[in-house]
């Protein structure tokens, strides 16, 4: 028996059978006796979708009733992959999910192949994003996340002879199962027009007349937590017209040219823009960041509104964290409402504005820090520039007060930049008004504090914190590698330890264990098949299971230094290549993989992907090289590529200058992988040494201390003689096109090199080579790679969101009882 309060909905095989025969009929609207592969899916995801609707809305019911203090993650893009898998597993209905679609005659994995990434997002920043919103969710902290929906996210990359070209990212035309569209839930964004004086009640006021309005309109994503009924939120914000639009020219009689205009207000939410380095001062991009604050704040605020009266308990109830300075906005918007609109006056509006927002910054170059020109905030956000210029005027008083006339000061911490476009800085905005500032790393924290924001450290030194990244097991561990899971929960004896990731340490005391250590290598095969098949349908190339499989995949950098790869690659196919018979024996076989997309305007990280093509062609090709050497570039690497890679490699590459990774979060799926890192002591990985150890992986490099004095040598710096080598190959055009090569070459010889490939490419091969040595050891690399994933507990996202919970948010679980 169960009340109507229970849910409707049962989860054992014959009822689920019923539901995804009910959803091919009715929702996808084919004949039950006849769907093909795609359809079933569809049917399936919808099934799945009625039951993460059923918790989403207990949860909100709870979160409702309780009215518990909030977190709401601001961040403009999420890079959340596939769902299906994902959520069958955290719900807990896995395998009554197989068992039901095998007796209709369907495989689950076929099926989950049919879906198709969500790629709202660039890089790192956007999948940390996804994997906190399932901590939150898995953790019942009452947490929403508000985003984009893109109609395009991150282009496609397709290779055509080997050059990189962009294709639109279609994602939504198949629909999208995932989401609950909600027409009823959406605001009007105001954008440009001027600022008017207004009396009211004898004060006056400035009053914001805009010139064009765009509806946003909702659509909900549930999050469901593993282990526990709490589904949360993610609501993504698309734009469509409002009634509001180019009202002027129905009134004019342009009725065509009127309906016509109404469709460019959906520009707004098109296209994700692709580039995670450099911001240009567009104007499209600034109406996107806009956009979406406004939504969400006319939201939160609305929410708040429902069960509150006044705004004396707004700091208890809410928390605004922003995903780097993309949403900061979000910072001036609270503050327009509350003293434009509300009339609380100056000082409390800016009371509770300093007291709910906290910022987290995911870069180290001053020259990645965002900047918008004054005029095109003057232009499209005309009051929010006043708002800044005043909030600018009175830190500007505070400094006098501080620091005395100390002229340069005031200039570098100023929010607004002097200079040939005059801007504003947006990470300056954002530390004056944020209560707290956190980096991403330890490593990332002291830069920070010593040169990125020296000055604001010194004088509000208790803002800054950093927490180190983690990402989910669930996904990484639990959805990806379902074999090492299998193992993992084996020998703990438990599957506690998707919960509770500290568990893993567990697997410490067997690390040597023959019995063991022989079902790890037999998940790693099993995993590396799978990835030499997929190998083999992309590129045609068969790869040897005995090989090294040694994999680079991330966004294309020059500070992520993939080209030293390239190069270390060349060099080890010239030794082969001057090897004699018996030497050659001594190789170990080694698949180099690498994959990543280069920003479309990126000229030199496009060149490094022509270059993986280019000695691919040539090394892959050499009957005398054999098995010894292949060279994989995987195209269009996205989420759902990850999934299949990071299980199916040994070894690993982080190899960014010492000084310019943030904190790196691949790194730490590759360890929770039981694959060995071969790494610089950059970012996230010095906090990785101290919990594995560095015996148990391959450290490389100059360390961040050493890295100024070694650019200040410019061309004096050692660089071996090998180095000069391999680049001369390429120069040469040993792996032709040489020209195009040129420029290339250029970025790392004759004193240019500024990511110092060339000081740090002995070392590099000297790492390589105590790979291969640990390799050919089976027995030491196994205990290597068991002690990776048992020390990765550390890197676990939700040791991140329970600090950010515990010294940042301050919010506590909200669990919606079963
Ligand atoms: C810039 C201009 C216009 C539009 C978008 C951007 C932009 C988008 C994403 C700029 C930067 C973006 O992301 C930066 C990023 O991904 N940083 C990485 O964040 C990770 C999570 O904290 C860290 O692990 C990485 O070290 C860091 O590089």
């Amino acid at each position: 028996m169960f009340g109507l309060m229970d849910g409707f909905l049962k989860n054992d095989p014959v009822s689920l059978q019923k539901d995804i025969v009910y959803h091919v009929e009715y929702t996808v609207a084919r004949s039950r006796f006849s769907f093909d592969d795609f359809e079933a899916y569809q049917a399936l995801s919808h099934s799945v979708r009625d039951r993460l609707i059923e918790r989403w809305h207990d949860t909100h019911q709870y979160f409702k009733k309780k009215d518990p203090k909030r977190l709401y993650f601001l961040s403009l893009e999420f890079l959340m992959g596939c769902s299906l898998s994902n959520s069958v597993i955290n719900l807990g209905i896995r395998d009554q999910y197989v068992d039901a679609l095998g007796q209709l005659g369907f495989e689950f994995e076929v099926l989950a192949e049919q879906e198709g990434d969500a790629a709202l997002g660039n890089g790192g920043l956007a999948r940390l994003s996804a994997c906190q919103m399932d901590s939150l969710a898995t953790l019942d902290f009452p947490a929403w996340g508000y985003g984009l929906r893109y109609q395009y996210g991150l282009f496609r990359q397709i290779i055509v002879d080997g050059f990189q070209h962009e294709q639109p990212d279609y994602w939504l035309n198949f629909g999208n199962p995932w989401e609950i569209e909600r027409v009823q839930v959406s605001y009007a964004v105001k954008f440009y027009g001027t600022v008017e004086e207004e009396v009211s009640n004898g004060s006056n006021y400035k009053v914001w007349i805009p010139g064009e309005t765009v509806e946003a309109v909702a659509y909900d994503n549930p999050i469901p937590g593993y282990g526990t009924r709490n589904a949360i939120n993610l609501r993504l914000w698309a734009a469509k017209p409002s009634g509001q639009y180019d009202l002027e020219s129905y009134n004019t009689g342009d009725y065509i040219n009127a309906v016509v205009n109404r469709q460019k207000a959906e520009i707004i939410s098109n296209v994700l823009y692709p580039d995670d380095r450099s911001y240009q001062g567009k104007e499209l991009r600034l109406k996107q960041q806009y956009f979406f604050v406004s939504a969400s704040i006319q939201d939160i605020i609305r929410r708040f509104k429902d069960v509150h009266d006044n705004f004396d308990e707004f700091t208890e109830k809410i928390a605004l964290q922003i995903n780097d300075t993309h949403p900061s906005l979000a910072i001036i918007e609270v503050m327009r409402v509350l003293f434009d609109e509300e009339h609380l006056g100056w000082d409390k509006a800016w009371d509770i504005v300093c007291k709910i927002f906290s910022f987290t910054t995911h870069t180290v170059q001053p020259e990645g820090l965002e900047k918008i020109p004054v005029d095109l905030m003057g232009s499209l956000l005309p009051r929010h520039l006043q708002i800044i210029y005043d909030i600018n005027y009175k830190f500007m008083e505070e400094l006098k007060k501080k620091f005395g006339q100390d002229y340069s000061r005031h200039a570098r911490m100023s929010i607004v930049e002097e200079g040939a476009v005059k801007s504003i800085r947006m990470a300056n905005l954002s530390i004056v008004c944020c209560h707290k500032v956190n980096g991403v790393s330890r490593v990332h924290f002291e830069l920070l504090k010593t040169r990125v924001f020296k000055d604001f450290y010194d004088l509000w030194p208790l803002k800054f914190q950093y927490k180190t990244n983690g990402v989910t097991q669930r996904r990484w561990i639990v959805v990806s590698n379902p074999s090492l899971c299998a193992v993992i929960s084996k020998w703990l004896g438990t599957e506690a330890w998707v919960r509770n990731i500290d568990l893993l340490a567990g697997l410490r005391d067997y690390a040597s264990d023959a019995d063991l250590q022989q079902e790890w290598r037999m998940v790693k095969k099993i995993n590396k098949m799978r990835l030499a098949e997929y190998i083999e349908t992309l590129s045609g190339v068969k790869v040897s299971l005995d090989a090294m499989f040694d994999v680079q995949i991330k966004r294309i950098h020059e500070y992520k230094r993939q080209l030293l790869n390239v190069l270390g690659i060349i060099h080890r196919y010239d030794c082969i290549k001057s090897m004699n018979e018996s030497d050659r024996r001594k190789v170990v076989p080694r698949v180099c993989i690498i994959g990543g997309k280069a920003a479309p305007g990126y000229e030199i990280a496009k060149k490094i992907i022509k270059l993986c093509h280019a000695v691919a062609e040539k090394v892959n090709n050499d009957p005398g090289v054999g098995d010894l050497l292949k060279l994989i570039f995987i195209p269009d690497y996205n989420v759902s590529v990850a999934e299949l890679v990071i299980p199916g490699s040994d070894l690993s590459q982080h190899v960014s200058t010492a000084g310019h990774e943030a904190s790196g979060t691949g790194s730490m799926k590759f360890l929770m992988n039981g694959c060995l890192l071969l790494a610089t002591a950059d970012g996230s990985t010095v906090e990785i040494i101290e919990e594995i150890g560095a015996d148990n992986m391959f450290l490389l490099g100059a360390r961040v201390s050493e890295v100024p004095a070694l650019r200040d040598q410019g061309a004096s710096v050692r660089v071996p003689l090998q180095f000069v080598r391999v680049v001369r190959m390429v120069r040469d055009g040993y792996f032709g096109f040489k020209d195009y090569f040129e420029s290339l070459c250029d970025t790392v010889e004759n004193g240019k090199d500024f990511y110092l490939l060339g000081a740090d490419f002995a070392s590099y091969l000297e790492a390589q080579a105590a790979a291969d040595l640990a390799f050919v050891n089976q027995e030491k690399w196994t205990r290597m790679s068991i002690l990776s994933t048992s020390g990765s507990g550390r890197f676990s996202s939700d040791r991140t969101i329970e600090e950010y919970a515990e010294q940042t948010w301050g919010i506590e679980p909200c669990k919606c009882p079963f």
